[in-house]
């Protein structure tokens, strides 16, 4: 989503609060203009879904030819994702940006927990018995099972599933136009979902969302500077101040332009030479970080689950608490580097604890401001996981050992 569209839609929120205020509940009128949006966003998911993460598991590349270097990248994103997104939902209890509303659900939108589907049956349900009707059924969690299944297909296969990869690849480009034609309407969807809340609840609805955005900010923070600081100081006897020092013109210009892909260049720059990551580590941490690894994103997730489920007075099971931070991560994978991607994809992990997509158009106003500090922590650990896998190498600026000079590092 480019950033004036953001803006767009955050046009779009203002304007709505402020008819939402002014009509009241008679602005219901508009509510069709919002559940169009809704379809549309239904409609692009389960596509959207798989392709993104067969192409975002495919190119972790093969586990075998992955290497030390690979495999060392690959669990410490996974490891940071899953504790990113146990802050974010830790803060997003903390704060409870979305408690004292209870607004009703329509039935349509909201399954309500009712006794806990057992964990057990839960883990059995993602394995798809047909993966076909999962996707006409747009079962999730089985997409996702089935995506990250022929993702590690392709990679293990190798050369002869190259067309495979290749058909996902052009899939996945071709969802993102199509998601890129849907998000053009965003603001008249937020527009068709926001006001007839307003309208209906008042301009009390501002509150949480505010709490929201501070709840983010401060898990954000928190995230990186408890985790990187911890990672960079062990395994790279790195002093954290000169960590984010060396990486903070990459992190204020994610930060400006909620873009992990369009700030890479300068995270490659700042890793190399202000950090001392070797060429060969960061020209192969940082690209691939852009595409699978996004602790901010994963925070972002988790919090807005727990802020639509407290706006809608939805109960969390504990299967479903496990079940978002799996997802979380997995939705995290699939997220381009490009602005507004998390909240797309948060669909995918509301989808699969069966909350109404109706909560997105509620944060999508304030998306902007939330993508900002998302997408900064995004770079931050991209460019932290450089430094782990490079101090492990020996391969920090001032501990160049033997191992710089060898050919090639099976990666
Ligand atoms: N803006 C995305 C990025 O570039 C993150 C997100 O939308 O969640 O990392």
């Amino acid at each position: 989503m480019r950033g004036n569209l953001l803006t767009q839609i955050f046009a779009a929120f203002v304007i709505a609060i402020i008819l939402g205020a002014m009509v009241g509940p008679a602005i219901e009128v508009v509510k069709p203009l919002g559940d169009l949006f809704l379809n549309l966003i239904k409609f692009i998911m389960a596509p959207l879904i798989l392709t993104t993460l067969v192409v975002g598991v495919a190119s972790t590349g093969n586990p075998k030819k992955l290497g030390r270097i690979g495999g060392k990248t690959v669990v410490y994103y996974l490891v940071t994702t899953g504790i990113a997104v146990v802050i974010g939902l830790a803060f997003g209890f903390l704060f409870s940006p979305g408690s004292g509303l209870d607004l009703t659900v329509s039935e349509t939108e909201a399954v309500e927990p009712g006794e806990a589907e057992g964990f057990i049956q839960t883990l059995l349900g993602i394995i798809p018995t047909n993966p076909f009707s999962a996707l006409a059924e747009g079962n999730v969690l089985q997409i996702i099972f089935f995506a990250i299944f022929v993702g590690v297909g392709i990679t293990v296969v190798g050369n002869k599933a190259q067309p495979v990869q290749q058909f996902f690849e052009g899939f996945a480009e071709i969802m993102y136009k199509i998601t890129g034609a849907v998000m053009r309407l965003a603001p008249i969807g937020v527009f068709g979902l926001i006001a007839p809340v307003v309208g209906e609840y008042g301009l009390s609805v501002l509150m949480p969302l505010l709490k929201a955005i501070t709840a983010v900010a401060v898990a954000c923070i928190v995230h990186a500077l408890i985790t990187y600081s911890i990672a960079v100081k062990k395994f790279a006897s790195m002093n954290p101040f000169q960590f984010f020092k060396g990486i903070s013109p990459a992190a204020l210009i994610a930060f400006s332009t909620c873009s992990s892909s369009g700030t890479l260049p300068v995270t490659l720059k700042n890793t190399q030479e202000n950090l001392g990551v070797s060429n060969r580590i960061s020209s192969f941490v940082l690209p691939l970080g852009a595409t699978i690894n996004m602790d901010g994103t994963a925070i972002y997730q988790g919090i807005a689950v727990l802020f639509i489920a407290q706006f809608y007075g939805l109960d969390l099971t504990f299967v479903q608490l496990l079940t978002v931070v799996l997802t979380t991560v997995l939705a995290s994978v699939g997220t381009a580097g490009i602005p507004g991607a998390g909240m797309i994809m948060l669909t995918m992990v509301l989808s699969t604890v069966q909350f109404p997509l109706e909560g997105i158009a509620l944060i999508a106003g304030v998306d902007r401001i939330l993508d900002m500090f998302r997408t900064c922590v995004n770079v931050v650990g991209d460019a932290s996981a450089a430094v782990v896998v490079a101090g492990s190498e020996d391969e920090l600026e001032g501990q160049a050992t033997e191992k710089q000079s060898s050919p090639s590092v099976p990666m």
